[in-house]
């Protein structure tokens, strides 16, 4: 089932909060995170003597019950630092269940829409922004898009893959079709690529590419020659800077980590089936742009 989470926090380091809230939904068993909004700075509703907020919305995928999701939602509360004191006060972090397929929930613990949503411009606004279609009229609050968001990097995923989305087989990339090697290397020159430690293992010398900002996300990996090494997405946030093009090059666990916050997406597909160990995520969240068919495969370009 689909389902929009809000997000609010107004105490603490609230930018570094709400990034945090996010990676730990990605961690909820049988959920996928689908999408993020921009975080946004707004002026605090219900209790108005307390510090501005900073708003989110995301969209995820789960296989929960919702009492269940809920129990995991305010898990992560606890986890960051929640602590319940009067209601509509200043908090750490909150997360709301906002609406749940087209479903209505009417329980002790739960409701859903939640009670207020259509009251309040905090919650529709990011919302609306990765809920589009989404039926509501705004009662025109000051709201302000800030930054922070992982959104904001705007990353581009390019891979190129089989007819199943496989990706790899035995730390190998399954094709090397010249021309996709060449439209790669157009639309990475003069950027930034992010890519895993087995990547690395999968370029010519094992080497950084030339041209390019290359860093690498890897938990163990402690250094290497021509590249910037980051350990997780925190430092990857601190590394990166939002004006550049930041391209995400793989493997399969890197893609899984990013693809909620990417932009876009580049995919070469092989009109082939290949036997794969690793496969690119599903792309269900975004629309298809534009494909481009050529002899044995196309290029095909995903948005939101
Ligand atoms: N609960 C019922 N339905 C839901 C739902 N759909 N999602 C129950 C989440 N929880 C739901 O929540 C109280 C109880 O609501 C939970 O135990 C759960 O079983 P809480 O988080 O403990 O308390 P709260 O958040 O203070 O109360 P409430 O009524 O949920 O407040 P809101 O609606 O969350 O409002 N201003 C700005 N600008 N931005 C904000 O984010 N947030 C609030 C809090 C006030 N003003 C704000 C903001
Ligand atoms: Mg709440």
């Amino acid at each position: 089932m689909i389902c929009y989470v809000g997000l609010g926090a107004n105490l603490g380091e609230r930018e570094l909060t709400l990034r945090r809230a996010i990676e730990r939904v990605k961690k909820i068993p049988a959920t996928k995170l689908l999408r993020v909004s921009s975080f946004y700075e707004t002026e605090p509703w219900g209790v108005t003597n307390q510090p501005k907020f900073l708003n989110a919305a995301i969209k995820i995928s789960t296989d929960l019950e919702p009492l269940n999701l809920l129990d995991a939602l305010q898990r992560i509360e606890l986890e960051l630092g929640r602590i319940r004191r009067e209601r509509w006060g200043a908090r750490t972090i909150d997360l709301d269940i906002l609406l749940i397929d087209g479903r209505e929930i009417s329980t002790e613990r739960l409701t859903v829409p939640h009670p207020l949503l259509f009251e309040r411009d905090f919650a529709l606004v990011p919302l609306k922004e990765i809920f589009p279609t989404l039926n509501c009229k705004l009662r025109g609050d000051k709201i302000i898009r800030a930054t922070g968001s992982p959104t904001d990097f705007k990353f581009k995923l390019i891979a190129c893959v089989d007819k199943n989305f496989g990706l790899g087989c035995g730390g190998k990339l399954l094709f090397k079709i010249p021309a996709d090697l060449k439209n790669f290397r157009r639309l990475t020159l003069g950027h930034t690529i992010i890519y895993g430690r087995k990547t690395l293992q999968t370029f010519p010398n094992r080497r950084p590419l030339d041209g390019r900002r290359n860093i690498i996300l890897s938990r163990t990996l402690e250094h290497s020659d021509g590249a910037e090494v980051v350990g997780g997405l925190e430092d990857l946030f601190g590394a990166l800077n939002v004006a550049e093009d930041n391209f995400v090059i793989g493997g399969a666990e890197i893609f899984g980590e990013l693809i909620s916050y990417a932009a876009e997406i580049f995919l070469t597909v092989v009109n082939a089936e290949v036997a794969a160990d690793t496969f690119f995520p599903r792309t269900d969240d975004f629309i298809l742009r534009d494909v481009k068919t050529l002899d044995g495969f196309e290029f095909r370009r995903y948005t939101r």
